[in-house]
Formats: C-alpha cells, sequence, structure tokens
C-alpha cells in the first residue's frame, strides 16, 4: 500500500491527512487549531487584527508544523510508507526569510524541534494575510503604474486587491526599507510551509503565485513593470531575486529534509511536490465536469471553477491552473463568510444551526422584499464595510418585525450572499449547471436548499471532508504516477432548485445589484 500525505495550512489551523493512493480516501489525520493548541500566540481566528492590518505570527505555523506531525506519528502511521507529500495554505500571505536563513534551513538538526532553530529566521515575526486590507494605497498606486485596473487585471488575472501579496511587499519595502533590506527570500503561505520540508527555498506555484498582482497569467513569467512598482526603492531585481523563478503547480521540488527523515521516520526518497494555495488545492481534490462551480463555504466562502481560456474582468479573479499547465481557473473571494453567518446565528438562534435552520425556514424566499448586506469585516466582493438593511428599497436601521414573526437576518444573509455569488459569478462568465459544494457549513440541509434555490441548479455535497488538505494528497500522488482518478461517486445530490423560488431569486437579481451600488458608498472604507 502506498500512502501520501497532504497540508492545509489555513486561516485557523493546520491540518495533515493520510491517503490511500489505490482508493484515494483519506485513512488518517490530525490538526493544530492555533488559538486552542497554541495560545502563547495569542491569536483570534488564527490571526491579529489591528484596525485595517491583519497578520499572524510566522513562528506560530512553524511550531504547528511540528506539533501535527507529532499528531500523525501518535496516531500510529508509519511515515516510512509516505511516497510524497503536497499541500496548500492560505492564498497571498507572505513570509519574510532574514538574511542567512537559507543556512538554518539547510542544517535543520533533528535533535532540536524547528520552533527553536527558526526562531531568529525572519526578517519581520508578522506574516500580513489574506484578511489585510490596509494597502489601498499600493493598490491604487499599482493600477496606475501598470496603465489602470483592466491592463492590470488582462496581465495578472486580478486588478487591484488590498490581500494580494504584490502591494503588501509594495508596502513592506516602502514603510519598513529595515524589514525589507534584512530579507532574502519572500515565500507565500504555501511555499513556505514546502521550503521547511526541503529545507531549503521552495519556488512560488504559478497557481498560487497568481494571487500576487505580480505573475503574468499569460506567460507565467514575473511582470517587470509591477515587479519595478513593488520593488520600492531596492528595485525589481532585488524583488526578483527575493521571489525566485515561479514553477509549475506540479512540479516535484526534491526529496524531504533529513531533519524530518530522522525526526519522524519518513524515507529519504519521499518526494516534496510544490505546495498551492488553499483554493486552487481544493479544486484539485473534485472530479468536476464542465459547467461544474465550486462553492466553499469557510472562514472565506469561494466561488470557483476550471476556465480553458482566461477572461480576466474587474470582477474576481483570474488565476493559472493548479493541475494542467495550459488552463485557469476563475474565483470570487469573500472575506465575510462563516464567521458573519455565525455571528447572526449567535444573535438570533443561541448559537444552534438547528435553531438557525427553523428562523430560516419560518420566512418565504426572498424575505417579503428585505434585503440585508452583512459586512462585519471589511468585505472584498464588492468593496465595502457595515451593514446594512433594506425594507421596499428603503435603508432601514432594523427589519420591522410584527410580534408573532421570527427575525429575518438568518434568510436574509443566506439570500444576500447566494445572490451576490450569483451575480458576481454571471459577471465573469460562470454560469454553472451544477454546484459542487464544500467546506464547514456544507453540511448544513438548510444553507444548501438556499444555494440552489438561488443559483437555480442541483447541488452536491462530498462525502470528503477536508478538501484543500485533500487535494495536496492527490497532488502529491498524481505528480509522480499520473494515473490516479477521482471518483464521480464521491459528490452526492444534496438539493435540487424549486423552480419558484428560482425565478423568484432571478427576478430579484437587478434589484440586488442596484442596493450593493449604493452599499458600496455607504460603506466605502
Ligand atoms: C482567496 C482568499 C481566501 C484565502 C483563505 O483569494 O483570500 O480564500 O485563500 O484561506
Amino acid at each position: 500500500m502506498t500512502i501520501t500525505c497532504g497540508f492545509d495550512f489555513s486561516t485557523q489551523q493546520v491540518k495533515a491527512v493520510i491517503v490511500d493512493n489505490a482508493t484515494s480516501s483519506v485513512i488518517d489525520e490530525a490538526t493544530v487549531h492555533f488559538d486552542d493548541d497554541l495560545p502563547h500566540y495569542r491569536t483570534v481566528g488564527g490571526c491579529i487584527q489591528d484596525g485595517l492590518r491583519v497578520t499572524s505570527p510566522t513562528l506560530m505555523w512553524v511550531e504547528a508544523l511540528d506539533l501535527v506531525l507529532n499528531r500523525i506519528l501518535r496516531n500510529g502511521v508509519d511515515m516510512s510508507k509516505i511516497r510524497s507529500i503536497s499541500g496548500c495554505g492560505q492564498q497571498h500571505g507572505s513570509v519574510y526569510w532574514k538574511l542567512g536563513s537559507h543556512k538554518l534551513l539547510q542544517n535543520l538538526s533533528p535533535h532540536r524541534p524547528l520552533r527553536d532553530q527558526l526562531a531568529s529566521a525572519f526578517a519581520t515575526n508578522d506574516s500580513p494575510i489574506w484578511q489585510d486590507s490596509s494597502t489601498h494605497k499600493q493598490c491604487e498606486e499599482i493600477e496606475a503604474a501598470k496603465g489602470g485596473p483592466e491592463r492590470l487585471a488582462e496581465i495578472t488575472g486580478s486588478r487591484a486587491y488590498e490581500r494580494f501579496t504584490g502591494e503588501q511587499i509594495a508596502k513592506i519595502a516602502n514603510e519598513q526599507p529595515a524589514v525589507y533590506s534584512r530579507c532574502e527570500r519572500i515565500s507565500l503561505v504555501s511555499s513556505f510551509a514546502a521550503s521547511i520540508l526541503i529545507g531549503g527555498y521552495a519556488g512560488i506555484d504559478m497557481a498560487d503565485g497568481s494571487g500576487m498582482n505580480l505573475l503574468d497569467i499569460s506567460t507565467r513569467t514575473w511582470d517587470e513593470d509591477l515587479l519595478e512598482y513593488c520593488g520600492g526603492p531596492e528595485g525589481p531585481k532585488a524583488l526578483r531575486r527575493r521571489l525566485g523563478e515561479p514553477v509549475l503547480s506540479q512540479s516535484v521540488l526534491g526529496s524531504i529534509s533529513r531533519y524530518f527523515v530522522e525526526r519522524y521516520g519518513f524515507d529519504p526518497e519521499c518526494k516534496i511536490v510544490a505546495f498551492t494555495g488553499d483554493n486552487p488545492s481544493t479544486l484539485a481534490s473534485f472530479p468536476t465536469q464542465d459547467g461544474d462551480v465550486i462553492v466553499s463555504l469557510g472562514t472565506s466562502d469561494t466561488v470557483f471553477m476550471t476556465l480553458s481560456k482566461p477572461r480576466p474582468s474587474l470582477d474576481g479573479h483570474v488565476f493559472c491552473h493548479p493541475l494542467y499547465s495550459q488552463k485557469f481557473m476563475a474565483m470570487l473571494c469573500y472575506r465575510n463568510g462563516s464567521l458573519a453567518r455565525e455571528r447572526i446565528r449567535d444573535k438570533h438562534a443561541d448559537g444552534s444551526w438547528d435553531r438557525f435552520n427553523s428562523v430560516v425556514e419560518q420566512h418565504e424566499a426572498g424575505c417579503g422584499g428585505r434585503v440585508g448586506f452583512y459586512y462585519f469585516d471589511p468585505e472584498i466582493t464588492p468593496r465595502a464595510h457595515g451593514v446594512f438593511r433594506f425594507e421596499d428599497h428603503r435603508l432601514v436601521p432594523e427589519f420591522r418585525l410584527d410580534p408573532s414573526e421570527s427575525p429575518y437576518d438568518p434568510r436574509a444573509i443566506l439570500e444576500s450572499q447566494f445572490l451576490s455569488m450569483r451575480y458576481h459569478a454571471e459577471a465573469i462568465g460562470l454560469s454553472p449547471k451544477r454546484i459542487v459544494v464544500t467546506g464547514g457549513a456544507s453540511g448544513n440541509k438548510t444553507i444548501v436548499k438556499v444555494l440552489s434555490n438561488v443559483f437555480g441548479v442541483p447541488v452536491l455535497q462530498t462525502q470528503q471532508v477536508n478538501s484543500a488538505a485533500r487535494g495536496g494528497a492527490l497532488r502529491a500522488a498524481m505528480a509522480l504516477d499520473s494515473e490516479m482518478c477521482l471518483d464521480e461517486r464521491s459528490l452526492l445530490l444534496a438539493a435540487v432548485p424549486d423552480t419558484n423560488y428560482s425565478n423568484l431569486y432571478s427576478a430579484m437579481l437587478d434589484e440586488y445589484a442596484l442596493l450593493e451600488r449604493e452599499v458600496c458608498v455607504l460603506g466605502q472604507f
């Protein structure tokens, strides 16, 4: 039996899964939850928020890697049977390795934990992550530097976004020149994890590299003008050197470092395949067909599908595909996903999903002309911040309720989240024939039913959880064998749309779009 290992370095936790290559199913797994398992880093939801700036302690991720491997070992997994490893990380987050750290990586001693050996490996201890929205100035400048937002989107697949890594690097290069000048290498969260595993700097893969506003997604090389802008006073050459050359997502980077062989019993021949972003990795974990759109309901909600030709626009993103070097993936990202739904659940349903569902079901589709926008944190799609409720097109502080009525917010948040997905998905040319739903909320029947009705298409669920980590293990197997096939039977029908409701939601779309435009003005930040 051959097995592979997949990692997911996500916002709130690190997960490792062991997959049996013959059946492509998960046979073991372990998780390290940052807030609970590593409380000394004092994170909330895996990060530290200071106004619009959001970072995670880089060393916390390092410590989590040892901890999760210890847990896998304790479960009794024979590490010497693992043939290859890959994985993913939350997208856009960046790590700044200090001058000389390549030597630390090459000489890791198996007798001391990674945390002790890499404690001084970073030029800054705080890694900016995808929830950061502090780089509005850099967004305006980078679009100007590349000839406008449309041109930037045409080249890199996206207009400028605050969380994108180029903007984050530009901010550090200009505002923290001492940090930038003592940095020898910049990794994404994905290539950072791969670097530790190979004991040397791993290249940034092209799929995750597409989330930087630096990569030309057609030529798959760094764009010179963008290197010039993001590299600040030290210039484009110095940034190119710090980034290294981008690599194909399916590249075998090398064998696992001696540290893991001697400390955990890995086979010295175990191969490390390039890590990628969590969304590309999730895409790689599904047996999708043409017309399938994946909706991932997690800390962030994301919507994505495979494309043969890039069609970048001012809405959403186009990334290089994580499996096929000639294909692309289109994506939308929402910051106010599960955490916003949980906030409404806690306010109106005492923290119980069952109660939340029954409150949702007490109201008719469309909430009788009520629409709510719940951007508790600055939203990415669209760019707006705040909570806004409309009754018959008029802004109201709260929805009016008869004494016998239950609150509208639970249904209203689901409807506006999914109407937004449908509206923006149509804007980037995604018209699903089926939706495959994944992520924490995908097991909730009421939520899935509303999703199906809003899009007017059937929704399929997967029996497999941990799609992003599993995508890592599957990619690790495919990079070596290529004959691994993903089984359609792992997808089960979870909801079919009710035509009456779907027609009603179709009719609501124009009105929704008008209100969203109003909210973008009211909720500017
Ligand atoms: C995608 C994005 C988020 C993170 C979450 O663009 O910012 O989905 O990848 O981990």
